[in-house]
């Protein structure tokens, strides 16, 4: 029992609540067997090690930061070996593929050997049980079906633990509303934008939402801040729990949240991770702000060494009060491809969703814009308000344009513009959403 009184519950309680001692000893095992099997099958790590001149060092790895001698694996190596490059395994060993998008030409490619997807399956268990779902609660999976890793992630992961699955996709908000409220839905999963678009959308299809069942759910794919968090779970009357991956990696599962929300646990035993100053490669201290570099330590049909996420977060190695010895990251600020660099200044849409989400007159969602004045990079935010706070006069708006402008000055440490624009007229996102618009003009 914690201190809530909720009995804690652990999928697979060795291996996540293992003394640090014993899960090094794990995991510098697996990483050896990894870095050698790498070497042995996959052109492209053989000649990365040989090139660095490591592979003969695999054997004297003493402990896990050794690994820091070992080259990183970049998301262009994943497309310029596009699709099957850096294969471990043989394509007839291979028995799902999934792919994301992303930003660039080709797909990254995510591929599973059957024990990769058994993984998988326990992965995701582990983060059910530890924000206390189990075989009695039922879950409206509303995460894309298809090449995303969201939609068949959650539920190969519920499913694994006897848990009533709706694979219901995104879309049909109606029809989302019907199956919570007549099957007696539990647990939502989607990324938080969409719960976001459906706490919006409630009062259109249900009455009150004590009508509804839900009582948990477990949002990621993007980055959210707490002040988000809160509205969703005042909203939807529910307990919202964060949870990080990506498709390079496995997909969903790489880490989640436990009851005290202290951070995401990192499945430790399958992902080692790094942190490291994006612009120097170098590893940074323990609680330093950087990107996050994980290693496979458990996959067969892809495993990569040292990649480069692209994810801003900082690490906490102290044992949690749920028991769990994983290092913990705290939520992810952002993505080093989504910062933007405003007169020398970092900044991240979480910070200026921060100061959006915490005032009840404003709709929550934004749109930044990047513009170009007089050769400067300049920032515009648009707002949208409350119809009734909207239609009470531009003396009032005005009013709260300087508020807002003066709160993220105050935040970010460089002036804004503010527009607020009418209700309902920003677009709202039913997967991931996408904060920035760059009108910047290139010279
Ligand atoms: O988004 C996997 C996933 C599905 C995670 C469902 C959680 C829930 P990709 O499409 O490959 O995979 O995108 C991975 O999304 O590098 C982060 O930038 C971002 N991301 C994922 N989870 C979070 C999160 C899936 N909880 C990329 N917070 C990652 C912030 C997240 N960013």
């Amino acid at each position: 029992m914690n201190k809530k009184n909720i009995p804690v519950s652990y999928f697979e309680e060795k291996i996540e609540t293992m003394p640090h001692e014993d899960l090094n000893i794990l995991m510098l095992e697996r990483l050896k067997k990894t870095l050698k099997y790498v070497y042995q099958n996959v052109p492209f790590y053989k000649e990365k090690f040989d090139d660095a001149g490591v592979n003969a060092n695999i054997d004297l790895i003493k402990n896990m930061k050794d690994l820091q001698n070992f080259p990183f694996t970049f998301k262009s190596d994943l497309v310029n070996n596009y699709p099957f490059g850096l294969f471990s395994s043989p394509l007839t060993d291979i028995v799902r593929i999934h792919a994301s998008s992303g930003t660039t030409a080709k797909p990254i490619i995510a591929s599973y050997t059957k024990k990769d997807l058994k993984v998988w399956a326990d992965l995701m268990s582990r983060v059910f049980y530890a924000c206390g779902l189990n075989k009695n609660d039922i879950a409206q999976n509303a995460y894309g079906y298809g090449l995303f890793t969201g939609g068949l992630g959650f539920h190969y992961g519920a499913e694994n633990i006897g848990m009533t699955v709706v694979p219901m996709s995104s879309g049909f908000t109606e029809r989302q509303f019907a199956m919570m409220k007549d099957i007696g839905v539990t647990a939502l999963f989607c990324t938080p934008s969409y719960a976001l678009f459906l706490s919006e959308e409630l009062p259109k299809y249900i009455e009150d939402v004590s009508k509804l069942k839900l009582k948990k759910g477990i949002f990621g794919a993007e980055p959210w801040s707490n002040e988000l968090r809160i509205k969703i779970e005042n909203l939807l009357n529910i307990d919202a729990y964060d949870i990080y991956g990506l498709s390079e990696l496995i997909g969903p599962g790489v880490a989640f949240e436990c009851e005290y929300k202290s951070g995401l646990h990192i499945n430790e035993d399958n992902f080692y991770p790094e942190i490291i100053d994006p612009k120097t490669g170098d590893i940074l201290p323990e609680g330093e702000l950087g990107e996050l570099v994980l290693t496979n330590l458990n996959q067969e049909a892809m495993p990569l060494i040292r990649y480069r996420t692209r994810d801003i977060t900082s690490l906490n190695r102290e044992k949690c009060k749920c028991g769990r010895t994983f290092a913990r990251m705290k939520k992810i600020k952002g993505r080093t491809d989504d910062m933007i660099i405003i007169k020398g200044v970092n900044v991240f849409p979480s910070q200026i969703e921060s100061v959006i989400f915490d005032f009840d007159f404003l709709e929550p969602v934004y749109m930044i814009e990047l513009y170009t004045d007089n050769l400067l990079d300049r920032i515009n935010i648009l707002i949208e308000t409350k119809a009734e706070i909207y239609n009470i006069g531009d003396k009032k708006l005005d009013e709260i344009t300087s508020m807002l402008q003066y709160k993220i000055h105050e935040l970010i440490g460089i002036k804004s513009k503010v527009t607020i624009v009418p209700p309902k007229t920003l677009e709202r996102s039913q997967g991931k959403s996408k904060r920035i618009k760059d009108l910047r003009k290139k010279l």
